[in-house]
């Protein structure tokens, strides 16, 4: 026998090996099938929900869009309480987060100011919750303050100070890359449940001033306490406040206040970074700042300060514009927030 024939017998023998197992493969198949038939549906079902979940991707925050929204708030005028610019900013957030929540609502109440009795401050807090179904039992916090500054009291013209703040970066960033957040919630609901809450009256608090002589002030914070004060029962996992998150260059380092009364929160905000890259979030602790989560952290509710810090240049001046911001900034953290947001189950 040549080499040619038996290369082609042993081919030939081989072949006929395959087919006869083959045959024995698909009748063992077949008997499978039909003793566990049932199961196959729900299993395939079960597969294919798993890859569905953990292929569904998370929205992605529009920097560019937020960044609208932020000179959309400083067109609108001062957001100071009793002006044409306070009403029609609360106007335009009012409606905008009427398109996506699932429930508005506009939480008044007064202040006197501590100089004249006589002057009131009418603030209002605006609330927007998200996913108010019974079975969602955990709810986070996302805050900032609308109100803008009435005086710019750190401008380096010192016959400006009476003037009021545009507040592009102090107070309109933060609401700006909520806004874009409550877009993203009602496009693909979270796990969890949302409240987002814009306080007011933050920003008419004076500045300590340790050469002059004691004398009442006017405090920060005015609307996050009267929220706290008119929702006692409000007890969110935990919250997140922006405050002058849009600056172009952005530095957000861990606050002392949150660092003590919320550690685990700014760990995860700040793995959340890490895993997005978001630059801004600097592994460095900072001052305390009597901002809008002190009224939480009175309560142990434990809520977080993303704030610049060191406060940038136009900090309390009349140069506090959207041309010093950008929308990488606003990027940064709103890419952040949905790395928190979406990750909770
Ligand atoms: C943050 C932005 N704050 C005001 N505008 C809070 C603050 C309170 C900052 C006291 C410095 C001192
Ligand atoms: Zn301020």
């Amino acid at each position: 026998m040549t080499n040619k024939k038996l290369k082609k017998k042993n081919t030939g023998t081989i072949s006929r090996g395959v087919k006869t197992s083959s045959k024995k493969n698909l009748l063992e198949v077949l008997t499978l099938l039909k003793n566990y038939w049932k199961w196959i549906v729900p299993i395939a079902a079960v597969i294919i929900a798993v890859i569905i979940i953990l292929k569904t991707p998370k929205p992605v925050f529009d920097g560019s869009r937020a960044y609208i929204d932020l000179v959309k708030q400083v067109e609108l005028g001062p957001r100071i309480s009793g002006t044409e610019g306070h009403l029609k900013t609360k106007e335009y957030l009012t409606a905008q987060l009427k398109k996506y929540a699932d429930l508005v609502s506009e939480q008044t109440f007064d202040f006197n100011d501590v100089h004249d009795s006589s002057k009131i401050y009418n603030g209002v807090n605006i609330v927007a919750s998200f996913n108010l179904s019974e079975n969602v039992s955990k709810r986070i916090l996302l805050c900032a303050h609308w109100d803008s500054r009435p005086f710019a009291d750190n401008d380096p013209d010192t016959s400006k100070r009476r003037q009021p703040v545009p507040a592009a970066n102090d107070g309109a960033s933060g609401v700006a890359v909520l806004l874009e957040m409550a877009r993203l919630f009602a496009e693909a609901k979270p796990k969890v449940g949302v409240d987002i809450v814009f306080f007011d009256l933050e920003d008419i608090g004076e500045v300590p001033d340790s050469s002059k002589i004691k004398s009442p002030q006017n405090p920060f914070g005015v609307g996050s306490e009267m929220f706290v004060k008119n929702n006692a029962g409000y007890y969110p996992e935990y919250g997140i406040l922006l405050d002058m998150v849009g600056d172009k260059e952005l530095r957000i380092p861990k606050e002392a206040y949150s660092i003590n009364r919320a550690g685990n929160v700014v760990e995860k905000v700040w793995q959340a970074a890490a895993t997005v890259g978001a630059k801004a979030f600097v592994n460095e602790q900072a001052g305390g700042v009597m901002d809008d989560h002190i009224a939480f952290l009175k309560k142990s509710i434990p809520v977080i300060d993303l704030i610049q810090q060191p406060f940038p240049k136009t900090w309390h001046t009349t140069n506090d514009l959207p041309e010093f911001c950008s929308s990488a900034s606003l990027q940064q953290v709103g890419t952040v927030l949905v790395e928190v947001i979406y990750n909770e189950k």
